[in-house]
């Protein structure tokens, strides 16, 4: 399981502040503290309140990087704001994300191929989302198809179903944890899949108890990688688990301290 942590977004007030006022100091300990915690990756998200998200991007990734070479998935729905990071990289790099829209695939296929990136592809398009398995299922076998054609290694493709609310749309998730079963039979060799995991319990109470469930479930349909709050210990508990029950990792007495060590962020 590839745990990406989702501390490093604008969508938290005090993240936001941090980005405003240049603090570097609060993001590299949000850093530091998901990497000790077990995230391999590191999100990068200037969020909405970003006054200038190209600069911002660069100042972040620059700024993470002075602390951690973990990878970085830079996140924006701008390819600009992407480019921007990319350019500022040295860590290996995830661009999140290209919708299946033809102009951003257009853009973003062939510049995660020359930075020999990681994709993130949203099962998602200018129409807006998708609202059942079907919809999933053709947007993201149009993505696969375009890598295929573009000559984009299948095993660098992550396919991202939408995860939705579930006090806004409980009847799809059981078709989200279905639709991440079916986008690896997409291809041969097997795409990969990620959810953004916390957007099931916006906006709910609960929420690390929502979380958990709904990760281990979607762990059951074979999920590759998640967009996570490495510092909710119940849920890393829950992740190694169930890590040891799909025979992912083997089984000792001390699993959870076995695979629960803390990480060095270099
Ligand atoms: N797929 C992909 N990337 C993504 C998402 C996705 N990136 C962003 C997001 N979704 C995943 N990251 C988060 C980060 C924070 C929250 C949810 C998802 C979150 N934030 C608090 C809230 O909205 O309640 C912020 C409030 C606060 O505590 O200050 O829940 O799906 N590819």
């Amino acid at each position: 399981m590839l745990i990406i942590g989702e501390l490093i977004n604008g969508m938290y007030t005090r993240i936001a502040k941090a980005i405003a006022e240049k603090d570097k100091a609060t993001i590299q300990k949000c850093a530091l503290d998901q990497v000790k915690a077990g995230a391999e990756a590191l999100d990068v998200n200037c969020g909405p309140a970003s006054a200038d998200p190209i600069s911002d991007m660069r100042w972040l990734v620059e700024t993470i990087q002075e602390v951690t070479d973990k990878e970085l998935s830079l996140d924006s729905s701008r390819p600009q704001s992407i480019k921007e990071g990319l350019k500022a990289a040295r860590n290996k790099v995830i661009i999140n994300s290209t919708t299946a829209d033809l102009e951003k695939l257009k853009e973003l296929v062939p510049l995660a191929k020359k930075h020999n990136a990681k994709l993130i592809g949203l099962a998602i398009n200018s129409k807006g989302i998708p609202h059942n398995k079907d919809q999933r299922l053709e947007l993201a076998a149009g993505i696969v198809t375009y890598c295929v054609e573009q000559g984009f290694n299948i095993e660098g493709l992550y396919l991202d179903p939408i995860l939705m609310p579930l006090n806004v749309a409980q009847t799809q998730l059981k078709d989200i944890l279905e639709s991440i079963h079916e986008f690896k039979l997409l291809s041969q060799p097997h795409p990969k899949t990620v959810i953004g995991l916390s957007n099931i319990s916006q906006g709910a109470k609960s929420r690390s108890l929502i979380n958990r469930s709904f990760m281990v479930m979607a762990m059951a349909e074979g999920l590759d990688c998640a967009i996570l709050n490495p510092l909710d210990k119940k849920l890393m508990n829950a992740v190694i688990t169930s890590e040891v029950i799909l025979n992912n990792k083997i089984y000792c007495d001390s699993f959870l301290e076995a695979y629960g060590k803390i990480q060095s962020p270099l």
